[in-house]
């Protein structure tokens, strides 16, 4: 059996959480033969409910789960953590404009990210959930001078799984069919599900479909399925959410598929003529525990505007807590 590794979670006693947890101690995200330290993180008033959830990881008797760490403090949380899954996150309160929401989160994640400088592993793979989840990790990744900026990404795996399925049941296909789905961009109703390099069966997947449903159905659905689901459930996505998070790191620290790719938001380097720097989502491949951005796919006019007025979204997040960066 390998040694354990410590994987720290913020939001601990949340919704997203009460899936995610679970999964990880049994081996979904990082194998069946890697055992794990789990490093909870809460806010205070949330620590009694935590201690609920971690005593029903104990009545789980997963074999993986060598150890669970309770905190609020974040220097004990991400305690030479080797992975981190920023899930908690101030949600939008009544009356609360984007720029506060923004400012709040900015507050949580600038302390978060100097105590992953100062206290974690030097190699932590950091995977921000919490919304608005790209600024998130822009703002934890800045406070974290000493980690190299590719540990930080944010989540666009839900909207990529996402944009399968819809792709898959529309074509009267499994998800198996579907390869090299691609998201842009944010995880706002203004990323950019681009079906032109998805294949199909092999085949390139805008030319089985109308462009008029593409443009017109496809597109905003996948924006706006976290709006769907909260309609018809009365609460966000959570078992999805932890699920895509689960994709993220399993594709991160194993690899993706030969022949595949995924979609991450990650730290961009200037690829495609989008701003360095912007925690921004690409078609990633990942190897030996790294990511790279698949290059060369073409860009047609149509791509090139959704792909810009996502980008200038994120520069106007970042514009907006410039102040608070570092
Ligand atoms: P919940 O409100 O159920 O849980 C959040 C938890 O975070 C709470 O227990 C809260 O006490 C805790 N928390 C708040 N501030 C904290 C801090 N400073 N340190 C540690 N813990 C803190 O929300 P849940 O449904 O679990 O969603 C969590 C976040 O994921 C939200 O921001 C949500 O918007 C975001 N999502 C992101 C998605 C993505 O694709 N990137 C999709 C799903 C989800 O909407």
């Amino acid at each position: 059996m390998k040694a354990p590794v410590r994987v720290a979670v913020t939001g601990a006693a949340g919704q997203i959480s009460y899936s995610l947890l679970f999964r990880i101690a049994a081996g979904d995200m990082l194998g069946k033969d890697q055992p794990v330290i789990l490093q909870l993180l809460e806010i205070t008033p949330a620590l009694e409910a935590l201690k609920g959830v971690a005593m029903e990881l104990d009545d789980c008797a997963f074999p993986l789960l060598a150890g669970i760490v309770q905190s609020d403090d974040p220097k004990v949380a991400f305690k030479d953590a080797d992975y981190a899954l920023l899930v908690g996150a101030r949600p939008r309160g009544p009356g609360m404009e984007r720029k506060d929401l923004l400012e709040a989160n900015a507050a949580i994640f600038s302390v978060q990210g100097k105590a992953i400088n100062e206290v974690a592993s030097r190699d932590i793979k950091v995977l921000v959930v919490g919304n608005p989840a790209n600024t998130n990790a822009l703002i934890a990744q800045r406070n974290a001078p000493d980690i190299n900026p590719r540990q930080f990404t944010a989540m666009t795996r839900l909207d990529h799984n996402r944009g399968m399925a819809q792709l898959a049941e529309k074509l009267g296909k499994t998800v198996n069919d579907v390869k090299k789905m691609t998201i842009w961009g944010n995880h706002s109703s203004t990323q950019y599900p681009d079906l032109h390099h998805t294949l199909v069966d092999g085949k390139i997947a805008v030319d089985q479909i109308d462009a008029d449903w593409y443009a017109n159905s496809y597109i905003p659905d996948v924006q706006q399925r976290g709006a769907a689901i909260i309609k018809a459930r009365g609460a966000s996505s959570a078992a999805s959410a932890a699920n895509a998070a689960i994709d993220h790191m399993r594709s991160w620290a194993l690899g993706t598929a030969e022949g595949d790719w995924v979609s991450m938001g990650i730290y961009s380097d200037g690829s495609y003529g989008i701003q360095e720097g912007l925690i921004y989502s690409f078609p990633c491949v990942c190897k030996n525990g790294d990511w790279e951005i698949v290059q060369g796919l073409d860009v047609n006019d149509f791509s090139r505007a959704r792909m810009q007025a996502t980008e200038q979204e994120l520069a106007e997040e970042r514009d907006a807590v410039q102040h608070l960066l570092p």
